[in-house]
């Protein structure tokens, strides 16, 4: 049997309760009762995971251990490395091949630059291929931008950077109809209207999707669109390992690594824009993660040495719902739209014991103390305990082949085990799923450096203290968007001077007098034989 006698005893019960459950709604909490509950449970509280940062624009500020290492990391390269010949030369190079980074490629094209980019893996090979729910857009004359962006910053705790938001949310609408004229295709109604569902802490219905596979739709649109423009070079499997200045302080290009060969050339860029996504594969607090396996925070920890200052990276978000059960996909993301279906989530007694869509941070807070200090979780054969994800609910409430409908994927993947999710409720537990913070930007993506601009997770401020679902394959394309226009505008006025990696000298001896051996970053991949 796939099932332990105690999981499959929990089951049935959960089996049992559901005709009861179809009419009930779990209440939502107070905000008091969100608050302690957070300071209780989530992860962010947990102060022995966080450690002071040493050296750097953020020194005295906190974030986690894995995070601060990988930020006082030393560089792979030497100050003396030579910058005479560069293997290749363009207007823009963009570091990171998911949406972000082919959003402002394409933006930064329409300008008329020529660009490189750079990935570490495939192109396409990035947390946005493998987001699944759906994409943010006020665009119905029962919602407006000032709703979403009231959601936004209450999601994010009130510390969001405003102006990020209102850029966000201001931009939504345009986004969706211009990924529709690349061909992007978005479910419909059959009057040809865009389908839309709630997600946790939204206040109208606005999340597109395409079935659960939303992130991988936009992927293929953006990469197909990038790939069949002129003047936009793809190298893949060449993570960049360091960032290169001009003499009076501008960017002037990255150095590149070839992940085969390790051999290091010098890209020569008047204008670099960071879109290397987040960091889950350092695994914070030892937590599995749902990110592609080059999410290494590489972004961070180049625009960290050049002096570009970080914001919220003292908190991740851990998505509510990772898979706990089977082992092969423990940690894999249970998309928020199970949810927005209308899954409840229950204990080990088939109780449920929060509203299905509290705001993610809160939802894993509560999924966490229903285990630890209810001791209401499932044991299962991992060691991690699991809640229940009723999801044949939704069939009930929406009429049978709903969840095979709306959530294939996410069907196929239970069913490789023997599960029918459609039939059979699926075990949750809260994974490590997104990086809160990232490095400080402005609107138009444009950091202190000139030159240097952010895109995408990589980038710190919009989301404040926790994203909202949807909220992210919306935040990949308005910032690639912008940077990449940014981008595009400030080469047509810079000519460089001499490029240098002075700046290394310069943190090199700041690691030294903090005292700090440091290990060598950025990551690059997870070592995991490492760990074995
Ligand atoms: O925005 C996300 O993180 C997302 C769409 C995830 C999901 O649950 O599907």
């Amino acid at each position: 049997m796939l099932y332990t006698p105690e999981m499959y005893e929990s089951l049935q019960k959960v089996n049992a309760t559901r005709q009861r459950r179809m009419s009930e709604t779990y209440r939502r909490m107070t905000q008091d009762e969100r608050q302690d509950v957070l300071q209780k449970y989530h992860p962010d509280y947990i102060t022995t995971a966080f450690r002071e940062i040493k050296v750097g624009p953020n020194k005295g500020g906190r974030t986690l251990h894995e995070l601060a290492d990988a930020l006082e990391g030393r560089s792979r390269i030497t100050p003396g490395f030579d910058l005479s010949q560069p293997a290749f030369e363009t207007d823009v190079l963009v570091i990171g091949g998911g949406g972000a980074g082919a959003s402002a490629a394409l933006l930064a094209q329409e300008q008329g630059a020529s660009v490189i980019l750079a990935t570490k893996l495939r192109f396409g090979d990035a947390n946005t291929m493998m987001a699944q729910g759906g994409i943010q857009a006020a665009d119905r004359p029962q919602d407006s931008p000032a709703s979403h962006y009231l959601d936004v910053m209450g999601g994010g705790g009130y510390a969001n950077d405003p102006d990020l938001v209102e850029a966000l949310v201001i931009d939504a609408p345009m986004v969706i109809a211009w990924l529709e004229s690349l061909g992007c295709m978005f479910d419909k109604d059959p009057d040809g209207t865009l389908k839309q569902i709630h997600g946790g802490g939204t206040s109208r219905k606005r999340m597109h999707y395409a079935r659960d596979y939303s992130g991988a739709e936009i992927m293929r649109t953006l990469r197909d669109e990038a790939r069949n423009r002129p003047n936009v070079t793809v190298i893949e499997f060449a993570p960049v390992v360091e960032l290169v200045m001009d003499e009076r302080g501008r960017i002037s290009g990255a150095i590149s690594m070839n992940l085969e060969t390790q051999q290091t050339v010098y890209i020569k860029a008047k204008s670099v824009i960071i879109a290397t996504g987040g960091g889950g594969r350092l695994h914070y607090q030892g937590f599995p993660t749902t990110n592609h396996y080059g999410a290494t925070a590489d972004g961070l920890v180049m625009a960290y040495r050049l002096g570009v200052p970080l914001a919220f990276v003292d908190t991740m978000q851990y998505h509510p719902t990772g898979s706990a059960f089977p082992e092969q996909i423990l940690g894999q993301l249970v998309t928020e739209k199970v949810r927005g279906l209308g899954a409840q989530v229950c204990n080990v007694d088939g109780e449920q014991f929060v509203f299905p869509l509290e705001t993610r941070d809160v939802e894993s807070a509560a999924i966490i103390r229903e285990c630890r200090e209810h001791g209401k979780g499932v044991p299962t054969p991992t060691q991690q305990p699991g809640v229940w994800l009723d999801s044949p609910r939704i069939d009930l409430l929406k009429g049978e082949g709903t969840v095979k409908r709306e959530l294939p994927a996410m069907y196929r993947q239970y069913q490789r085990f023997g599960i029918d999710m459609s039939k059979d409720p699926i075990l949750i537990y809260p994974t490590l799923h997104y990086q809160n913070g990232g490095i400080a930007i402005r609107p138009d993506g444009s950091t202190k450096v000139p030159g240097l601009y952010v895109a995408g997770e990589a980038s710190g401020g919009v989301h404040g203290r926790n994203r909202l679902m949807g909220n992210s394959l919306l935040d990949i394309v308005v910032f690639g968007r912008r940077a990449g226009a940014a981008a595009g505008r400030y080469v047509k006025e810079v000519t460089l001077g001499k490029p240098t990696l002075e700046h290394l000298n310069a943190w090199s001896k700041e690691l030294d007098a903090a005292g700090i051996d440091g290990r060598i970053s950025p990551v690059i991949l997870p070592d995991y034989a490492r760990h074995a």
